[in-house]
């Protein structure tokens, strides 16, 4: 089997709240929600990816900060990868530039009130025990 293309996902954390992002296309993914990113194009590291992705879909300069264990599987042969990130200081706040229509800040309380892609789910229920830790 052809090795797996890596997508990075960013679970961009600021006060307590992680960013939802909702795709605008292709058609089968609009309306649905997902952690923001993108493939990485070879040679290129996974973060430099994220910090690329982040930046062309949302106009925000953000770190990552850690990787989340595990890796999920997306339509072969695309496999999703997670970061935690933050913006960093004076960073513009994110708009959607590409890909998105809307975005949301979610509160731990909020996380299941917007309809993920099915294949972001398990990486968000991994992403939320960090989220509750991060707005302490
Ligand atoms: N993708 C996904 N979940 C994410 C990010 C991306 O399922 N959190 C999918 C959508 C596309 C592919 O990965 O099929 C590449 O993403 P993009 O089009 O954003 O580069």
């Amino acid at each position: 089997m052809a090795d797996p293309i890596v997508v990075v996902g960013a679970a961009l954390l600021d006060g307590g709240r992680l960013l939802a992002a909702r795709r605008s296309a292709p058609a089968d993914l609009a309306g649905r929600w997902e952690l923001p990113g993108g493939k990485v194009e070879p040679g290129e590291r996974p973060e430099d990816a994220l910090v690329r992705e982040l930046r062309e879909e949302l106009g925000i300069d953000a770190d990552p900060v850690e990787r989340v264990p595990g890796q999920w599987p997306l339509r072969a042969p695309y496999v999703l990868r997670v970061w935690t990130a933050r913006l960093r200081p004076g960073s513009p706040a994110p708009r959607p530039l590409q890909d998105h229509d809307e975005l949301r800040w979610l509160t731990p309380a909020e996380l299941w009130d917007v309809p993920w892609l099915d294949q972001d789910v398990p990486a968000v229920r991994d992403v939320a025990p960090r989220l509750t830790a991060a707005g302490r």
